[in-house]
C-alpha cells in the first residue's frame, strides 16, 4: 500500500491571476464569438474527456501512444543514461502518466515527481497509483494550466531551481498549440531553467495523409465524442445550452500547416446561451477545436535552437512515426554564438 505521507496536497500556481472563473468565461467567449470560432483544446480536459482520451489511446487507430511506449521501452535505458543523474521530473500534461511509469525505473537517481494537468481527475488518479507502485517517490501533483507562461515562468525557477530536474513532455502535446504559440511556450520554459537542463519531448511525425485522418476520425466514433464532449464541458463550466447533436465531427490533414484540424461543425442555424451571453452561428458554421502539428527532425531542431534548447539526441520507434526529442538547455554563450551567427548571415545546416 502506498503511504498518503508521499503524496503532496495538489498545488495550484499563479495566485496573482484574477478569479479564474472571469477570464477563463472572457477567453471562451471571446474564442466562440471571433470570425473563426475557437476553442482552446484544454477544454477537452474535464472527467468524462480525460477518460475518453485514455479511450482513444487504446483504438487500433491511434498510433502516437502505442509508438511512444514502444521507443520508451526499446530506448529506456539509454534515454536513462543521457539523462544522467537526475533528482526530479516535472511533467507537463501527465494525463494517465503511463509514460513516466515506463522511464522511472531508468531514474534511480528521481525522488520527486511533479506531474502538472488541468485535469483534477486525471492528476488524483494517476498520482496514488505512481505513489504505489514507486514507494520511495514524493509525488507533488500542480493543478495548472502549463500554457500560462508568466506562472510556468515562477513555477519552473522554484521547482526546478533547487534540484536537477528533468523536464518530461510526452504525447506530442505541444503539438495541439499553434508553432508560434509552441515556441513561445518553449522559450519561456528554457527562460526559467538553468543552462543544461533536459527537456524530453514526444513528438509526433509527418506521415500519410489516410494514417493521420484515420487516427483523428476513428470508425468508433471515440473521438467524435471526445470532441463534442467539449461542448458538455462548456455546458456545465459557463451555464451553456449547446445541443451537442447538432454538431458533426470533422478531422482533416491541412498540409501546408503540417497539423491535423479537429472542428465541430452545425448543419443548421444555431443559437447558443452563454451564460448572460447569446452567440449565433450560421447554418455550415465550424468551431476549430484542435490543432494536432507534426514534425520531422529538421523542423523541431529549428524549432529548439530559436527557442534556447539545442536538440541533443533523437529516438523513433521501429516504423519512424514517433519521435523522443532530448532537448538540453542552451547556456548564454551557445545563444550569443547563434545570435551573432545569424546576424552575420551564416547559417547552419540542418
Ligand atoms: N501525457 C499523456 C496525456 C496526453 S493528453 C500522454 O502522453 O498520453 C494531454 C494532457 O494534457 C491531458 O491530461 C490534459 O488534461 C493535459 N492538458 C491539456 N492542456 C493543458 C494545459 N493547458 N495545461 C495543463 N494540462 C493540460
Ligand atoms: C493530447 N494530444 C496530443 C492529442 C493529439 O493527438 O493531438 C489529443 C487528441 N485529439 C484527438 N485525438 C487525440
Amino acid at each position: 500500500m502506498f503511504d498518503t505521507r508521499q503524496l503532496s496536497k495538489t498545488n495550484d500556481f499563479a495566485p496573482h491571476r484574477r478569479p479564474a472563473s472571469d477570464v477563463e468565461f472572457d477567453g471562451v467567449f471571446r474564442g466562440l464569438s471571433a470570425d473563426v470560432p475557437h476553442i482552446s483544446p484544454r477544454w477537452f480536459y474535464d472527467d468524462v474527456g480525460s477518460a475518453l482520451f485514455e479511450a482513444i489511446t487504446r483504438l487500433p487507430e491511434y498510433y502516437p501512444t502505442r509508438c511512444e511506449l514502444e521507443i520508451l521501452d526499446a530506448h529506456g535505458k539509454q534515454i536513462g543514461e543521457r539523462l544522467g543523474q537526475r533528482t526530479a521530473v516535472i511533467e507537463l500534461g501527465s494525463g494517465s502518466a503511463q509514460k513516466i511509469g515506463r522511464l522511472l525505473p531508468h531514474l534511480a537517481s528521481v525522488r520527486a515527481y511533479r506531474p502538472i494537468d488541468v485535469s483534477n481527475a486525471a492528476l488524483q488518479a494517476t498520482s496514488l497509483e505512481l505513489v504505489g507502485r514507486f514507494p520511495q517517490l514524493r509525488v507533488d501533483p500542480v493543478h495548472a494550466d502549463f500554457s500560462d507562461r508568466d506562472a510556468m515562468h515562477t513555477f519552473l525557477q522554484r521547482a526546478a531551481g533547487t534540484d536537477d530536474a528533468v523536464l518530461f513532455f510526452p504525447g506530442s502535446t505541444l503539438g495541439n498549440f499553434e508553432v508560434d504559440y509552441a515556441a513561445a511556450l518553449l522559450e519561456g520554459y528554457a527562460q526559467g531553467l538553468r543552462p543544461g537542463t533536459p527537456l524530453l519531448l514526444g513528438v509526433d511525425l509527418v506521415k500519410p495523409r489516410e494514417t493521420l485522418e484515420a487516427a483523428y476520425d476513428d470508425p468508433a466514433g471515440v473521438t467524435a465524442a471526445f470532441n463534442r464532449n467539449m461542448l458538455a464541458h462548456l455546458n456545465r463550466r459557463f451555464n451553456g445550452n449547446f445541443d451537442l447533436a447538432q454538431w458533426r465531427h470533422e478531422a482533416r490533414w491541412v498540409p501546408r500547416h503540417r497539423r491535423i484540424e479537429m472542428w465541430l461543425r452545425c448543419d443548421e442555424p444555431q443559437v447558443v446561451q452563454f451564460g448572460e451571453q447569446r452567440i449565433e452561428f450560421a447554418a455550415g458554421a465550424g468551431i476549430h477545436t484542435e490543432n494536432s502539428h507534426k514534425w520531422d527532425r529538421p523542423s523541431l531542431h529549428d524549432l529548439a535552437e530559436t527557442t534556447g534548447w539545442s536538440l541533443q539526441d533523437w529516438w523513433t520507434d521501429r516504423r519512424g512515426w514517433f519521435a523522443q526529442a532530448l532537448l538540453v538547455r542552451q547556456d548564454d554563450q551557445h545563444k550569443a554564438d547563434r545570435l551573432t551567427a545569424t546576424n552575420t548571415g551564416e547559417h547552419r545546416p540542418n
